[in-house]
């Protein structure tokens, strides 16, 4: 059954120029980018990504990892991977959480690092499970952005709200 996965390109990632080694690794599971995009992280949407992680001892550390506060690259490129298998395919590629442990032969292995203060610096970002890959999803993109129907969504009319557009 056709699924879809969150993938992030954190910025250690950008900054180490890997975006095209990363692209080209998942482009193994022929599936298919349904939506992309460069994004700056707020710290709000930083904390709601890393929600499940907030007791940990090392959340601040990891907050500001994701904003780019580490690798002065202050933006993520955030894409939907879509296809059979999604998330399986992309996590066996992507590798385990800690690059140490993660196989030489995938993207944490062989780019990730562990920095002296601790921090897991591992390139990129892919949603664990179906429920997870859903409430990501949904908080780095809206329904438009995506260019396959993966949710229901409801059209809503908004009064008073101001829009930047082209001139
Ligand atoms: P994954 O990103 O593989 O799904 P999670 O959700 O357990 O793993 O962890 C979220 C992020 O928190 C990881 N990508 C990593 O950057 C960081 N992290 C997890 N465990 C540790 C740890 N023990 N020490 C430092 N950072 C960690």
């Amino acid at each position: 059954m056709k699924e879809q996965t969150l993938v992030l390109i954190k910025p250690d990632g950008l900054k180490k120029s890997l975006t095209g080694n990363i692209l080209t690794r998942l482009s193994e599971t022929r599936l298919e980018i349904v939506a992309s995009k460069i994004k700056r992280v707020s710290r709000e949407l930083a904390e709601k990504h890393y929600c499940h992680m907030k007791n940990e001892p090392f959340f601040e550390d990891l907050i500001k990892y994701l904003q780019g506060e580490l690798h002065d690259r202050k933006k993520v490129m955030a894409m939907v991977y879509w296809g059979e298998d999604a998330i399986n395919k992309v996590r066996a590629i992507c590798g385990k959480t800690n690059p140490e442990e993660a196989e030489a032969t995938t993207i944490r292995g062989a780019y990730g690092r562990i920095t002296t203060s601790g921090v897991y610096e591992n390139v990129m970002h892919a949603s664990a499970n179906r429920e997870e890959a859903e409430r990501e999803i949904k908080l780095w993109f809206s329904p438009d952005e995506i260019i396959v129907d993966l949710f229901p969504t409801a059209i809503i009319k908004k009064e008073n709200i101001k829009e930047r557009v082209w001139v």
